[in-house]
Order: structure tokens, then C-alpha cells, then sequence
């Protein structure tokens, strides 16, 4: 199939045109890489900005108000809302939240949401596309709102430029509850429902174990970035100027230190790992027919009379077989 023309309506921000794309790839329909392949060329455009934290934070609260602030700012503003918890996908609750409001009719907004039913090829990695083909339909920032759960917040650190963590006062006892992992990979703090008590004892002790990082040298860069940590109030938009006057310094930075080009460069040696790895299996399991191979076998591994690891040997020996001739 000629992508030409779907490529040229997605790029001119045509939506009917980016919804197709995404549709596309999430489904992996025939000629999804070739599509990617083609708008690769025109990515890199738009800031990439992570947003994540627990449960309730106020994440999709403060997401809608930098979809406002962005859009006063005239800019075209995408979020993509992951909710690995949850099966549905596209037009989960933020996306009906913000759709209702002022944003409804606005093509320089575009909300999709993703659960864990939505892609084919990993949620991971089809996120990773989306944010693609919406850099590449000219939005200026693309907001990743991710539900902090384990693995999530450090893949979402995977996918921007910008990660954000949001804590909330209530959060626990404080930041001991923090897995330190998440503290390495935001580059900036939110501390939402400074309305309510304990934000301010929850921003003293975060910059307490900031600086304290930062003196033992755990950042090995010669240009320091200078973790901040916000107040906000997202239900009431305090604090919103400030947080995109930072991310606006984080990205000076990103360029200045030349940290971005080696996130982006390394986020492109991810995803070409992440496309071999898909199309290694695509390839084993359906055109191999790997699962054949092994119902031929099932009999004698019930009987046992062979291992299941003599049979992914016997597998494998027969690719690497097809291979050669
Ligand atoms: N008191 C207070 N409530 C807030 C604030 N921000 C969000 N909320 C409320 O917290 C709840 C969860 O917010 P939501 O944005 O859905 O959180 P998410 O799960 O992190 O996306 C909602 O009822 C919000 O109205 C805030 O700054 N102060
Ligand atoms: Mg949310």
C-alpha cells in the first residue's frame, strides 16, 4: 500500500489522517514499519514530555491545565494518556474529560488513550510509535501521562525528553516510600495538592535527597541539571506557570549539555532493538511456524520422552537451517 497520501494529510495535521496512521500501527497492519520508516524522517520536532506518578496524584488534572496553558501559548498540544492496568483504549477518561471541555472542536489538541489491549507489538514500544506519528503531524509538545506502576515510570523516562514525577503529600510516609529508581529517571518534581497538609515538608525532604545525590556524584555529567521541585495546586492551576517555565529550562539545558541528542540517540538504539526483537518473533512464531513444529512434538514431551529444551533446540535448529539454504 502507497502511504504517500496519508503521509502528506498526517504531516499538513490533518486528524481523520493521524487517527488512520495510529490505527495502522497499533493494529500492525500490513506496512506499518514502512509507514514508520517513512515519517521517521521528519521527527524530532516536537518536545516530548513524560508525566507520571501514583494513582490519583492529580496527573490528568495538571495534564488538562498544560494542555490550556500550551494552547494560550498557541501551540498544538497531544497527550497520550497509558494505562497498562487498564484493557480499554481510546477514549478512556481523560480523553472524555478534556474532550468536554473547551478543547472539544480544537484540532491543535489531540488526546489518545492506551491501555493494555490496545497494541499488538508491546504497549511499550507502540506508545513509543504513537508519540512518532504525532511529532511527525507537527504537534509542539507531546504530553505522556503514564499510571506509575512498577516498570511504567522508568519506561515512560524511556519515551521524552522531559519526565515529570508527581507526588502528593499523602503519598506515604514521604519520600522513603519513593523506589529510588523513579528519583533517577525524573528530571522534574511536582508536588501536587499543595493545597492540602504536608507539601511542604514532602518538598524539603525530596530536596534534601536531591542534594544529597547530587553530592555523592551520581550525576557523572560535568553540567549539572538542578532538579526542581514545584508546588502545585492542579485543580486550581497554581503552580502551572511555573512547572512550564521549568520544563521550558530543562529543555535550554537538554540542548545546551547536549543531553538530548543522547537521550534521542539512545532512545534509537532501543527502538531498533525493539523492532529486531518484534519482527525476530513475528518471524519465529508465525512465518517459521514454530508453534506447529512444536504440537508435533507435544506427544513425546508428555510422554517424556524429550525435554521442551530439546524441542526449542530442535526449533531453533531449524530456523538457523532455513537460514542457510
Ligand atoms: N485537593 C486537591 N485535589 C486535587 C488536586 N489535583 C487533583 N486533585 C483531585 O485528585 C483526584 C485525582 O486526580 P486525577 O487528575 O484524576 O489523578 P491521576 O490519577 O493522577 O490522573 C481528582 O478528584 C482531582 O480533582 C489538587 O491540587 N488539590
Ligand atoms: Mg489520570
Amino acid at each position: 500500500m502507497n502511504f504517500d497520501p496519508l503521509i502528506a494529510r498526517l504531516r499538513a495535521g490533518n486528524t481523520a489522517a493521524l487517527a488512520r496512521a495510529i490505527s495502522v500501527v497499533e493494529n500492525e497492519r500490513p506496512g506499518f514499519e514502512r509507514l514508520l520508516a517513512e515519517v521517521h524522517h521528519s521527527l524530532g520536532r516536537a518536545r516530548r514530555i513524560g508525566i507520571t506518578g501514583p494513582p490519583g496524584a492529580g496527573k490528568s488534572t495538571l495534564v488538562e491545565r498544560l494542555v490550556a496553558a500550551y494552547r494560550q501559548a498557541g501551540q498544538r498540544v497531544a497527550v497520550v494518556a497509558v494505562d497498562p492496568t487498564s484493557p480499554f483504549t481510546g477514549g478512556a477518561l481523560l480523553g472524555d474529560r478534556i474532550r468536554m471541555e473547551s478543547v472539544a472542536l480544537d484540532d491543535g489538541v489531540y488526546i489518545r488513550s492506551m491501555g493494555s489491549r490496545g497494541s499488538v507489538g508491546g504497549l511499550a514500544t507502540t506508545t513509543r510509535e504513537v508519540c512518532d506519528l504525532l511529532d511527525a503531524a507537527n504537534f509542539d509538545r507531546i504530553l505522556v501521562e503514564t499510571v506509575g506502576v512498577g516498570q511504567s515510570e522508568l519506561d515512560v523516562a524511556g519515551m521524552t525528553d522531559s519526565t515529570v514525577l508527581v507526588l502528593v503529600p499523602e503519598s506515604g510516609d514521604g519520600i522513603q516510600t519513593l523506589k529510588s529508581g523513579v528519583i533517577e529517571v525524573a528530571d522534574l518534581f511536582v508536588v501536587n495538592k499543595a493545597d492540602r497538609p504536608g507539601a511542604e515538608q514532602l518538598r524539603r525532604d525530596l530536596e534534601v535527597t536531591l542534594g544529597l545525590r547530587r553530592r555523592a556524584g551520581r550525576q557523572a555529567d560535568a553540567v549539572l541539571w538542578k532538579h526542581p521541585v514545584l508546588l502545585t495546586v492542579a485543580t486550581k492551576g497554581d503552580g502551572i506557570s511555573e512547572l512550564i517555565a521549568a520544563l521550558d529550562r530543562h529543555h535550554a539545558w537538554l540542548l545546551e549539555s547536549g543531553t538530548l541528542q543522547e537521550r534521542r540517540t539512545r532512545r534509537l538504539l532501543h527502538r531498533t532493538r525493539e523492532v529486531v526483537d518484534r519482527a525476530t518473533r513475528r518471524w519465529v512464531w508465525e512465518e517459521a511456524r514454530a508453534d506447529q513444529r512444536i504440537a508435533e512434538r507435544l506427544e513425546d514431551i508428555s510422554a517424556g520422552r524429550v525435554s521442551p529444551y530439546e524441542v526449542a533446540a530442535e526449533v531453533l535448529g531449524g530456523l538457523k537451517q532455513g537460514e542457510r539454504t
